[in-house]
């Protein structure tokens, strides 16, 4: 695979950015060699900038559910270009997209619109904080929820690809105050609720984990994590940026049908687009500024191009049997994959929920070989054992069998 412009851009980028990335997970750390630069993407294929093709699992790490440069979003954010980018001030678009959320998350009866997933998570937590007057929250070892001070303790993604879970540069005071349990252990759970009776603000959980790598609840968990919420007077919030509009239209809340008191979007809200929500009953939302007391701001928030973005992702996505098409044509992969672990002895396993799935080897070594052959022949996955990959709508079966075909021949 030629490298030479891909090398040359990321000697350029050594010099302008740590690590000459933009996040931390781009750089190839955990698997070495060069990131190939992109230049351009179209439905199910990237191409870099020596002309190398991929079939992309990656999807700019969940928003392309479409599939890149979608025609009608792509004509409808050019359209929107010409009236302007940002004004700071409210537009229609705003509530157009946002009476879509609603509908589709129906326990988001209020909602406000930020630039990110870390804002959203951020913000959700502040709000859990100042409407229960409690500081204490619990989070998952291996959950990820963005790069907030105080949510970077025992966090998944970079932190566990890097071996940094627990970021420097965060003060122990703040990190004291985030408690973490098991992910699918309700008795770690319980156990920290009942050692800080009455202090603790939330729960936290991404209701499929998907910054470990892809895990499904067990049957109970999110039910159970709902029980202890109730019973402790603490708020849970489902962080469903990864999950929301991939698992399910309405996310993993309409899949397991578990109503969280706060709900925290982004990804695909915005259809690659920078957008991030959070939300959720209209008395507790009225506690963020200017209604109350909680504050909460962004100059890009709800920015035209990206409501406009987001308008036509959720539009397409809200059509029929969307989402029994995705179903299938990821299952079609996944169970091709598992087929061949199970035939070819292969220390592995795949997890998976729908279009989101990871190939967990038992040795990551074993990981990094596969990933670095998978790129030679075109097969363009997340650089890290700790990430999830995702089939769009634009993976047709030629894309699965051409997947399967060089899985077949590197595993
Ligand atoms: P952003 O701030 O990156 O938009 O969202 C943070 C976030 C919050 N919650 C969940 C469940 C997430 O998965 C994320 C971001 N996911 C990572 C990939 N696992 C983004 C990729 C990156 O960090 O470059």
């Amino acid at each position: 695979m030629k490298q030479n412009c891909s090398q040359k851009f990321f000697e350029e980028a050594l010099n302008l950015f740590p690590g000459g990335v933009n996040s931390p997970v781009r750089a190839f750390g955990a698997v070495g060699g060069t990131p190939p630069f992109i230049a351009k993407a179209q439905g199910p294929k990237i191409w870099d900038v020596d002309g190398n093709e991929y079939i992309d699992y990656v999807g700019s790490w969940g928003p392309a559910i479409l599939g890149h440069a979608h025609p009608k979003v792509v004509a409808a954010v050019q359209a929107a270009a010409a009236n302007g980018f940002s004004f700071g001030a409210p537009t229609e678009l705003e509530s157009r997209l946002a009476l879509m959320v609603r509908e589709i998350f129906p326990s988001m009866e209020k909602l406000r619109f930020v630039s990110s997933g870390t804002e959203a998570a951020m913000s959700a937590v502040r709000l859990a904080r100042g409407t229960t007057g409690r500081d204490k929250i619990i989070k998952f070892e291996g959950g990820y929820h963005g790069h907030a001070d105080f949510l970077l303790v025992k966090a998944g993604s970079g932190g566990a690809t890097f071996g940094i879970p627990s970021s420097a540069g965060v003060p122990k005071d703040f990190a004291k105050l985030t408690l973490t349990a098991a992910y699918n252990n309700l008795d770690s759970v319980k156990k920290i609720f009942d050692a800080n009776k009455n202090e603790i603000a939330c729960v936290i959980v991404e209701p499929v984990a998907g910054n470990v790598g892809c895990i499904p609840p067990q049957t109970g968990f999110l039910q159970g994590l709902q029980n202890l919420c109730k019973a402790n007077g603490a708020l849970l919030i489902f962080d469903e940026v990864m999950t929301g509009f991939r698992v399910a239209l309405g996310g993993a809340q309409e899949l397991y049908d578990i109503k969280p008191d706060i709900t925290c979007l982004g990804k695909i809200i915005g259809g690659g687009l920078p957008v991030g929500a959070y939300g959720g009953r209209k008395e507790l939302m009225d506690n963020m500024a200017p209604l109350g007391k909680i504050y909460q701001a962004g100059t890009l928030s709800g920015n035209p191009l990206a409501m406009t973005a987001g308008i036509e992702t959720l539009k397409i996505l809200s059509q029929k049997k969307v989402y029994e098409k995705l179903n299938e044509i990821s299952a079609r992969l996944t169970s091709g994959i598992q087929e061949m672990i199970k035939t070819k002895k292969i220390g592995a396993k795949i997890e998976g929920v729908g279009s989101m799935w990871t190939l967990f080897f038992d040795r990551l070594d074993d990981f990094k070989k596969f990933f670095h052959a998978a790129l030679e022949k075109g097969i363009y996955l997340p650089p890290s054992q700790f990430e999830t990959c995702f089939v769009s709508l634009a993976h047709t079966n030629i894309e699965v069998d051409n997947t399967l075909d060089v899985f077949e021949s590197i595993l």
